[in-house]
């Protein structure tokens, strides 16, 4: 399931409104969409800058990963989403390869796309996410 195009960097934030004030104060962009996913514990803002995004992530609750995160290492990069046309096929590749995967399945995450996570043990501290946008690539 080749290739994998970034499809966004995601930031943990303690607040949301701040740094999304930030990064317009500072960059001019403002976010594409704000959302509540529940089943990932976050609120999450998608900024686009070219052809990829910045997703700004704050928790909804400390007991959540990304408020597990932020209380161990503070604000700061949170994982790497690859964008895949088949999110399927490419779990099933990854398996074969021998990829420590967080799910087997794949979630839903923001916009009703089907998303999946590898552990970061893996890929030098890197939490990696796997997206299948619900309108295509
Ligand atoms: N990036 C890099 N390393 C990370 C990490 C991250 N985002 N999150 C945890 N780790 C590291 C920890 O530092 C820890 O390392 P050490 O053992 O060296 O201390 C190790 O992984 C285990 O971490 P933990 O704090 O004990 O937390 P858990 O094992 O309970 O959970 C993880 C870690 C990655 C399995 C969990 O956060 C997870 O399932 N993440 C996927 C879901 C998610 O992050 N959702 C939010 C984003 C949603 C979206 O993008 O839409
Ligand atoms: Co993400």
């Amino acid at each position: 399931m080749k290739p994998y195009n970034l499809d966004h960097v995601a930031i943990a934030v303690r607040d949301l409104d701040a740094a999304l004030g930030e990064y317009e104060r500072l960059y001019g962009v403002r976010p594409l969409y704000r959302e509540v996913v529940q089943e990932q514990g976050v609120e999450e803002a998608m900024i686009a800058m070219g052809g990829s995004f910045v997703q700004l992530l704050q928790p909804l609750s400390p007991e959540t990963p990304v408020g597990t995160f932020l209380e161990k290492n503070g604000e700061g990069l949170h994982h790497l989403a690859f964008a895949v046309a088949d999110i399927a096929i490419a779990l099933a590749d990854l398996v074969s390869e021998g990829a420590r995967l967080i799910d087997e399945s794949p979630r839903i995450g923001g916009r009703g796309a089907k998303i999946a996570f590898v552990h970061p043990k893996q890929t030098a501290g890197t939490l990696i996410e796997l997206v299948e946008h619900a309108d295509g690539p």
